[in-house]
C-alpha cells in the first residue's frame, strides 16, 4: 500500500478504495452543467451523495469539458466558497477541484481538506507553493493543455508509458518546489488529451500506474469513452445523455478498486460506493490488500 499523508482521520482510516463524489457549481461541465449551479442546489447535492455514500465531495466552478472557456477567478471563488463552508460545516470531507492556486487557498481556508487539480500543478505556478504551504494532499491529473485545445494533444506512440513518463515528471516538478510527495495521489486524466483508445488503455493499465509508487484516483464517470461500453444506447439508440453511462461507470468502480486504485471520482455514488465494497470483500477473500 503506498503511504498517503495528511488525510483527515475518517479517510486516512478507510481500508478500502474510497468515493468522491462530483459536485459541479458551474452551468456548462459536460455532464451535469446548471443542475447545481446555486448555492443552495450544491448543498442539497452534497448532502444526497453523502446520503448514498460518498466518502469525500469534489466541489469545482470551472468546467473542464472539451473547448471549454476559462472563467475568471473571481467567479470561480464565488461559486464554490458559500458551498465548500456550508458543506464543512455539515461534517462532509470536502476536496477543491480547481487549477489556480488562490482559489485553491481560499477552499482550504473554507475548510477544504484535498486539492485536485486536473493540470497537477502546470496551468499555475503558485499552486505548488500552496499546497506545499498547507500539507495537504494534492490530486496530480496527468495533463498537456487547457480544455480548449487538448483535443489536438491526443498523440501518443506508446499511451501508458507516455502518461506514466509526464506523471512522473509532474511528481519531479512539485517535489522541486517543495511538495512532499507522499502527500502526492496520482490519476491518468481520462478523457484530458485521450481519445476513447487510450482512455481503454490507460483503464486497463492501472497496475502499471501503481508502479510510479504513488495511490491512484480513477476519474471515468460518464465520459465519453464509456458510451462504447453501454448496452443500453447502443440497442436503442437512446440518447446522449451521459447519466446513461451510470452503470459502466459502476463496472469500472469495481474493476479499478480491484486492481487497487486509491478512489474512484464518480458522478451517481450509490452503485460505485456497492461496487468498491465489493471489490473490497473479493480482495480481501483473495488474500490481496485492500487498496493500493
Ligand atoms: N475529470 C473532470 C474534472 N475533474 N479531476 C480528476 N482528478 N480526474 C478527472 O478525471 C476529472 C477531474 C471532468 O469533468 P466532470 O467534473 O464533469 O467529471
Amino acid at each position: 500500500m503506498h503511504e498517503l499523508i495528511g488525510l483527515p482521520a475518517p479517510l486516512a482510516e478507510l481500508d478500502r478504495c474510497l468515493v468522491m463524489g462530483v459536485i459541479n457549481v458551474t452551468p456548462d461541465s459536460f455532464s451535469d452543467g446548471g443542475r447545481w449551479f446555486s448555492v443552495d442546489d450544491a448543498v442539497r447535492r452534497g448532502i444526497d451523495l453523502t446520503a448514498q455514500g460518498a466518502d469525500l465531495l469534489d466541489v469545482g466552478g470551472e468546467s473542464t469539458r472539451p473547448g471549454a472557456l476559462r472563467i475568471d477567478e473571481d467567479e470561480e471563488a464565488r461559486r464554490i466558497l458559500p458551498v465548500i463552508r456550508q458543506l464543512v460545516k455539515l461534517g462532509t470531507m470536502v476536496s477543491v477541484d480547481t487549477t489556480r492556486g488562490s482559489v485553491a487557498g481560499a477552499a482550504l481556508d473554507a475548510g477544504a481538506c484535498l486539492v485536485n487539480d486536473v493540470s497537477g500543478g502546470r496551468a499555475d505556478p503558485t499552486m505548488a507553493r500552496v499546497v506545499a504551504q498547507a500539507q495537504v494532499p494534492f490530486v496530480v491529473m496527468h495533463w498537456r493543455g487547457h480544455s480548449d485545445v487538448m483535443e489536438s494533444l491526443a498523440h501518443y506512440d506508446d499511451v501508458v508509458s507516455e502518461v506514466s513518463a509526464e506523471l512522473s515528471a509532474q511528481v519531479g516538478e512539485l517535489v522541486a518546489a517543495g511538495v512532499d510527495e507522499r502527500r502526492l495521489v496520482l490519476d491518468p486524466g481520462f478523457g484530458f488529451a485521450k481519445n476513447a483508445r487510450h482512455s481503454w488503455e490507460l483503464f486497463s493499465s492501472i497496475d502499471r500506474l501503481l508502479e510510479l509508487g504513488r495511490p491512484v484516483l480513477i476519474g471515468t464517470s460518464r465520459k465519453r469513452f464509456l458510451a462504447e461500453a453501454v448496452a443500453v444506447q447502443q440497442i436503442s439508440g437512446a440518447s446522449a445523455d451521459p447519466s446513461v453511462r451510470d452503470g459502466a461507470t459502476a463496472a469500472t468502480s469495481a474493476l479499478a478498486a480491484a486492481a487497487g486504485a486509491w478512489g474512484v471520482r464518480v458522478h451517481e455514488v450509490a452503485a460505485s460506493a456497492d461496487a468498491v465494497r465489493v471489490a473490497a470483500r473479493a480482495r480481501a477473500a483473495s488474500g490481496g490488500v485492500s487498496h493500493g
